[in-house]
Protein backbone atom coordinates (compact mmCIF):
# COMPACT_ATOMS: atom_id res chain seq x y z
CA UNK A 1 0.00 0.00 0.00
CA UNK A 2 1.44 3.76 -0.63
CA UNK A 3 2.05 5.55 2.26
CA UNK A 4 0.80 9.56 1.99
CA UNK A 5 4.31 11.53 3.13
CA UNK A 6 4.06 14.92 4.17
CA UNK A 7 7.17 17.13 2.71
CA UNK A 8 6.71 19.67 4.22
CA UNK A 9 9.70 20.93 6.53
CA UNK A 10 6.91 21.86 9.24
CA UNK A 11 5.78 18.16 8.86
CA UNK A 12 2.61 19.33 8.00
CA UNK A 13 0.83 17.30 5.48
CA UNK A 14 -0.38 19.32 2.24
CA UNK A 15 -3.16 18.80 -0.19
CA UNK A 16 -3.73 20.33 -2.80
CA UNK A 17 -6.80 20.85 -4.77
CA UNK A 18 -6.94 20.33 -8.82
CA UNK A 19 -9.58 21.34 -10.83
CA UNK A 20 -11.97 21.08 -8.08
CA UNK A 21 -10.60 17.92 -6.43
CA UNK A 22 -8.41 17.75 -3.23
CA UNK A 23 -5.41 14.82 -4.09
CA UNK A 24 -2.47 14.55 -2.02
CA UNK A 25 0.69 16.08 -2.82
CA UNK A 26 2.71 13.60 -4.04
CA UNK A 27 6.97 13.55 -3.42
CA UNK A 28 7.29 14.77 -6.94
CA UNK A 29 5.05 17.95 -5.64
CA UNK A 30 8.48 19.22 -4.11
CA UNK A 31 9.52 20.12 -7.38
CA UNK A 32 7.20 23.38 -7.27
CA UNK A 33 9.94 25.48 -5.55
CA UNK A 34 12.53 23.85 -8.71
CA UNK A 35 9.80 25.03 -11.55
CA UNK A 36 9.96 28.50 -9.10
CA UNK A 37 13.46 28.55 -9.32
CA UNK A 38 13.04 27.92 -13.68
CA UNK A 39 10.30 30.04 -13.84
CA UNK A 40 12.44 32.86 -12.42
CA UNK A 41 15.33 32.50 -14.19
CA UNK A 42 13.46 32.31 -17.76
CA UNK A 43 11.75 35.28 -16.49
CA UNK A 44 8.08 33.85 -16.61
CA UNK A 45 7.72 36.65 -13.81
CA UNK A 46 8.98 39.67 -12.30
CA UNK A 47 7.95 39.39 -8.65
CA UNK A 48 6.48 36.87 -6.72
CA UNK A 49 4.67 38.01 -3.40
CA UNK A 50 3.27 35.20 -0.56
CA UNK A 51 -0.26 36.54 -0.21
CA UNK A 52 -2.29 34.52 2.95
CA UNK A 53 -5.92 34.86 3.20
CA UNK A 54 -7.50 34.60 7.06
CA UNK A 55 -10.64 34.84 8.26
CA UNK A 56 -13.02 33.05 10.25
CA UNK A 57 -14.27 29.89 8.51
CA UNK A 58 -17.31 29.72 5.97
CA UNK A 59 -16.19 34.28 5.08
CA UNK A 60 -15.35 32.80 1.71
CA UNK A 61 -11.80 32.49 1.56
CA UNK A 62 -11.48 29.07 -0.63
CA UNK A 63 -14.29 30.96 -3.06
CA UNK A 64 -11.91 33.88 -3.62
CA UNK A 65 -9.10 31.93 -3.95
CA UNK A 66 -10.82 29.68 -6.66
CA UNK A 67 -12.69 32.78 -7.80
CA UNK A 68 -9.08 34.34 -8.48
CA UNK A 69 -7.45 31.63 -9.95
CA UNK A 70 -10.15 29.52 -11.89
CA UNK A 71 -12.87 32.30 -12.16
CA UNK A 72 -15.25 29.41 -10.57
CA UNK A 73 -17.46 29.35 -8.27
CA UNK A 74 -18.81 26.45 -6.27
CA UNK A 75 -21.70 26.51 -3.56
CA UNK A 76 -19.56 23.66 -1.74
CA UNK A 77 -15.67 23.42 -0.96
CA UNK A 78 -14.41 20.41 -0.19
CA UNK A 79 -12.25 21.27 2.70
CA UNK A 80 -8.52 20.07 2.52
CA UNK A 81 -6.10 18.93 4.95
CA UNK A 82 -2.92 20.93 5.86
CA UNK A 83 -2.75 23.83 3.73
CA UNK A 84 -3.88 24.81 -0.03
CA UNK A 85 -1.96 27.44 -2.39
CA UNK A 86 -1.94 28.14 -5.76
CA UNK A 87 -0.33 30.42 -7.83
CA UNK A 88 -1.45 33.07 -10.11
CA UNK A 89 -0.15 35.80 -12.23
CA UNK A 90 -1.49 38.81 -13.25
CA UNK A 91 -0.36 41.97 -15.24
CA UNK A 92 0.51 45.00 -13.36
CA UNK A 93 1.60 48.39 -14.71
CA UNK A 94 3.63 46.59 -17.38
CA UNK A 95 5.21 44.23 -14.75
CA UNK A 96 3.69 40.28 -14.33
CA UNK A 97 3.26 39.57 -11.18
CA UNK A 98 3.34 36.33 -9.51
CA UNK A 99 1.11 35.10 -6.54
CA UNK A 100 1.46 32.12 -4.13
CA UNK A 101 -1.54 32.62 -2.64
CA UNK A 102 -1.80 30.40 1.01
CA UNK A 103 -5.20 29.20 2.05
CA UNK A 104 -5.89 27.72 5.55
CA UNK A 105 -7.99 24.32 5.15
CA UNK A 106 -10.29 23.99 8.01
CA UNK A 107 -7.55 24.64 10.71
CA UNK A 108 -8.97 28.36 11.58
CA UNK A 109 -11.93 26.74 13.05
CA UNK A 110 -9.86 25.38 15.85
CA UNK A 111 -7.70 28.47 15.24
CA UNK A 112 -4.65 26.60 15.03
CA UNK A 113 -2.95 28.05 12.53
CA UNK A 114 0.92 27.63 13.21
CA UNK A 115 3.19 30.46 12.50
CA UNK A 116 4.85 28.75 8.92
CA UNK A 117 1.53 29.22 7.56
CA UNK A 118 2.71 33.70 7.76
CA UNK A 119 6.19 32.97 7.38
CA UNK A 120 7.37 35.33 4.51
CA UNK A 121 3.97 36.34 3.78
CA UNK A 122 4.13 40.33 2.00
CA UNK A 123 0.36 40.34 1.44
CA UNK A 124 -2.34 39.58 4.26
CA UNK A 125 -6.19 39.18 3.42
CA UNK A 126 -8.27 39.39 6.48
CA UNK A 127 -11.10 38.17 5.30
CA UNK A 128 -15.37 38.58 6.97
CA UNK A 129 -18.56 37.74 6.07
CA UNK A 130 -20.46 41.15 5.51
CA UNK A 131 -23.82 38.92 6.89
CA UNK A 132 -21.77 37.34 9.70
CA UNK A 133 -21.48 39.95 12.45
CA UNK A 134 -19.41 37.25 14.53
CA UNK A 135 -16.77 36.66 11.09
CA UNK A 136 -15.88 40.86 11.55
CA UNK A 137 -15.35 40.65 15.51
CA UNK A 138 -13.36 37.51 15.22
CA UNK A 139 -11.03 39.64 13.06
CA UNK A 140 -10.89 42.80 15.19
CA UNK A 141 -10.88 40.54 18.56
CA UNK A 142 -8.48 37.38 17.11
CA UNK A 143 -7.43 37.32 13.67
CA UNK A 144 -6.02 41.02 13.73
CA UNK A 145 -3.93 40.24 16.97
CA UNK A 146 -2.66 37.14 15.41
CA UNK A 147 -1.32 38.47 11.97
CA UNK A 148 0.44 41.45 13.93
CA UNK A 149 2.27 38.85 15.97
CA UNK A 150 3.11 36.23 13.04
CA UNK A 151 3.21 37.51 10.19
CA UNK A 152 6.31 39.84 8.60
CA UNK A 153 6.21 43.36 9.71
CA UNK A 154 6.26 44.88 6.59
CA UNK A 155 3.17 43.02 5.29
CA UNK A 156 0.31 44.73 3.63
CA UNK A 157 -2.84 43.80 5.11
CA UNK A 158 -6.18 44.43 3.44
CA UNK A 159 -9.47 43.91 5.40
CA UNK A 160 -12.14 42.00 2.83
CA UNK A 161 -15.97 42.20 3.34
CA UNK A 162 -17.03 39.29 1.45
CA UNK A 163 -20.62 38.43 0.02
CA UNK A 164 -21.78 41.22 -0.91
CA UNK A 165 -24.40 39.79 -3.45
CA UNK A 166 -26.44 39.26 -0.43
CA UNK A 167 -26.66 42.83 0.53
CA UNK A 168 -30.14 42.14 2.38
CA UNK A 169 -28.74 40.35 4.78
CA UNK A 170 -26.01 42.57 5.48
CA UNK A 171 -25.21 42.97 9.76
CA UNK A 172 -21.86 44.48 9.96
CA UNK A 173 -22.09 48.09 9.72
CA UNK A 174 -20.18 50.52 7.69
CA UNK A 175 -19.09 52.83 10.39
CA UNK A 176 -17.62 50.18 12.62
CA UNK A 177 -15.38 48.68 9.41
CA UNK A 178 -14.18 52.30 8.97
CA UNK A 179 -13.07 52.65 12.09
CA UNK A 180 -11.14 49.41 12.07
CA UNK A 181 -9.86 50.30 9.18
CA UNK A 182 -8.52 53.97 10.28
CA UNK A 183 -7.23 52.65 13.96
CA UNK A 184 -5.51 49.59 11.87
CA UNK A 185 -4.84 51.43 8.62
CA UNK A 186 -6.25 49.14 6.75
CA UNK A 187 -7.13 48.61 2.95
CA UNK A 188 -10.79 47.56 2.23
CA UNK A 189 -12.76 46.72 0.15
CA UNK A 190 -15.99 44.71 -0.44
CA UNK A 191 -16.44 41.91 -2.69
CA UNK A 192 -18.43 38.76 -4.09
CA UNK A 193 -16.89 35.30 -5.02
CA UNK A 194 -20.35 34.46 -6.17
CA UNK A 195 -20.52 36.96 -8.63
CA UNK A 196 -17.02 37.25 -9.20
CA UNK A 197 -17.48 41.00 -8.53
CA UNK A 198 -13.93 42.71 -6.93
CA UNK A 199 -12.06 39.96 -6.85
CA UNK A 200 -9.55 40.60 -9.73
CA UNK A 201 -9.27 44.41 -8.65
CA UNK A 202 -8.29 43.19 -4.53
CA UNK A 203 -5.10 41.53 -6.18
CA UNK A 204 -4.66 44.18 -8.79
CA UNK A 205 -4.62 47.08 -5.14
CA UNK A 206 -2.51 44.73 -3.37
CA UNK A 207 0.02 43.86 -6.26
CA UNK A 208 0.27 47.77 -6.95
CA UNK A 209 1.13 48.32 -3.53
CA UNK A 210 3.54 45.68 -2.67
CA UNK A 211 5.17 47.39 -6.21
CA UNK A 212 5.35 50.34 -4.61
CA UNK A 213 6.36 48.85 -1.34
CA UNK A 214 9.30 47.53 -3.44
CA UNK A 215 10.35 50.27 -5.15
CA UNK A 216 10.28 52.56 -2.59
CA UNK A 217 12.91 50.33 -0.74
CA UNK A 218 15.25 49.97 -3.89
CA UNK A 219 15.20 53.58 -3.68
CA UNK A 220 16.31 53.89 -0.85
CA UNK A 221 18.83 50.52 -0.57
CA UNK A 222 20.16 52.81 -3.84
CA UNK A 223 20.20 56.53 -1.67
CA UNK A 224 22.01 54.48 0.98
CA UNK A 225 24.54 53.16 -1.26
CA UNK A 226 25.71 56.81 -3.17
CA UNK A 227 25.20 58.29 0.19
CA UNK A 228 28.11 55.80 1.07
CA UNK A 229 29.97 56.26 -2.17
CA UNK A 230 30.31 60.45 -1.30
CA UNK A 231 31.35 59.72 2.01
CA UNK A 232 35.11 59.37 2.56
CA UNK A 233 36.25 55.53 3.34
CA UNK A 234 36.64 55.82 6.86
CA UNK A 235 40.09 55.23 8.14
CA UNK A 236 41.84 52.05 8.34
CA UNK A 237 42.49 51.60 11.87
CA UNK A 238 46.04 50.98 12.27
CA UNK A 239 47.17 47.88 13.86
CA UNK A 240 49.79 48.04 17.00
CA UNK A 241 52.67 46.45 16.17
N1 LIG B 1 -23.64 34.32 -1.34
C1 LIG B 1 -22.33 34.08 -1.31
N2 LIG B 1 -21.87 32.93 -0.79
C2 LIG B 1 -20.54 32.73 -0.78
C3 LIG B 1 -19.62 33.67 -1.29
N3 LIG B 1 -18.38 33.19 -1.11
C4 LIG B 1 -18.51 32.00 -0.53
N4 LIG B 1 -19.81 31.69 -0.33
C5 LIG B 1 -20.35 30.48 0.28
O1 LIG B 1 -19.94 30.43 1.63
C6 LIG B 1 -19.66 29.09 2.01
C7 LIG B 1 -18.25 29.02 2.61
O2 LIG B 1 -17.31 29.29 1.58
P1 LIG B 1 -15.80 28.80 1.68
O3 LIG B 1 -15.06 29.39 0.56
O4 LIG B 1 -15.73 27.33 1.85
O5 LIG B 1 -15.38 29.49 3.05
P2 LIG B 1 -14.02 29.31 3.89
O6 LIG B 1 -14.31 28.35 4.99
O7 LIG B 1 -13.73 30.67 4.43
O8 LIG B 1 -12.97 28.85 2.95
C8 LIG B 1 -19.84 28.22 0.78
O9 LIG B 1 -21.10 27.61 0.84
C9 LIG B 1 -19.80 29.21 -0.36
O10 LIG B 1 -20.57 28.79 -1.44
C10 LIG B 1 -20.13 34.89 -1.83
O11 LIG B 1 -19.43 35.77 -2.31
N5 LIG B 1 -21.51 35.03 -1.81
MG1 LIG C 1 -11.77 27.08 3.01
Amino acid sequence: MLRRRCFYSNNSCVRSRSRGRSRWLSKSDGLTSIKLLIAIMIKEFDHLYKTVIIGNSGVGKSAILVRFVENQFSEHYLATIGVDFRFKTIQVDGKNVKFQIWDTAGQERFRTITSAYYRGSQGILLVFDLTDMLSFENICKFWMNEVETYAEKDAIFFLIGNKSDVSDQRQVPQDKINQFCSEKKLTYMECSAKEGENIKEIFLQLARKLEEKLNLKNVKVTEKRGANLTQPAKEEKKKCC
